[in-house]
């Protein structure tokens, strides 16, 4: 059923506090936790707790909840102290984009200049 938890999800057991992480945010619909690796001093990822495997199936099947997304992902560039004068929001969206956590998140960069076009 859309939207239902994953058994082998590792960000549906983040959302059911199975697996630790460091949460920085949390809505009725949405979790905010800093990612294990950051790729800058500012990286927070922000994801829906229902379970859908990229932002194009969530945005299909609940686009409030995509906007949900976008609007938190704001919410921790702006209270996050090292995110200096811009940040970055990206969905990467298939294994060609390197996504390799299959829950919709985006992740939320910045701290640091950013290169565009990205890599
Ligand atoms: P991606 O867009 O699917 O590649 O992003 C997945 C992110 O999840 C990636 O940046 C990982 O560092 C991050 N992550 C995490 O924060 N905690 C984990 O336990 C695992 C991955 I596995």
């Amino acid at each position: 059923m859309a939207g239902e938890r994953q058994a082998d999800c590792l960000f549906c057991k983040i959302v059911a506090g199975e697996v630790p992480a460091t949460v920085v945010r949390e809505t009725d619909t949405t979790v905010a936790f800093r990612d294990i690796n950051p790729q800058a001093p500012t990286h927070i990822l922000v994801i829906p707790k229902v379970h859908y495997p990229d932002v194009a199936a969530l945005a299909a099947a609940e686009p409030q909840m995509a906007a949900d997304i976008l609007r938190e992902s704001a919410e921790v560039a702006a209270e996050d102290k090292t995110v200096g004068s811009g940040y970055r929001i990206v969905f990467n969206t298939g294994s060609g984009a390197g996504q390799t956590v299959f829950h919709a998140h985006a992740h939320v960069l910045g701290g640091r200049g950013l290169n565009w076009p990205p890599g």
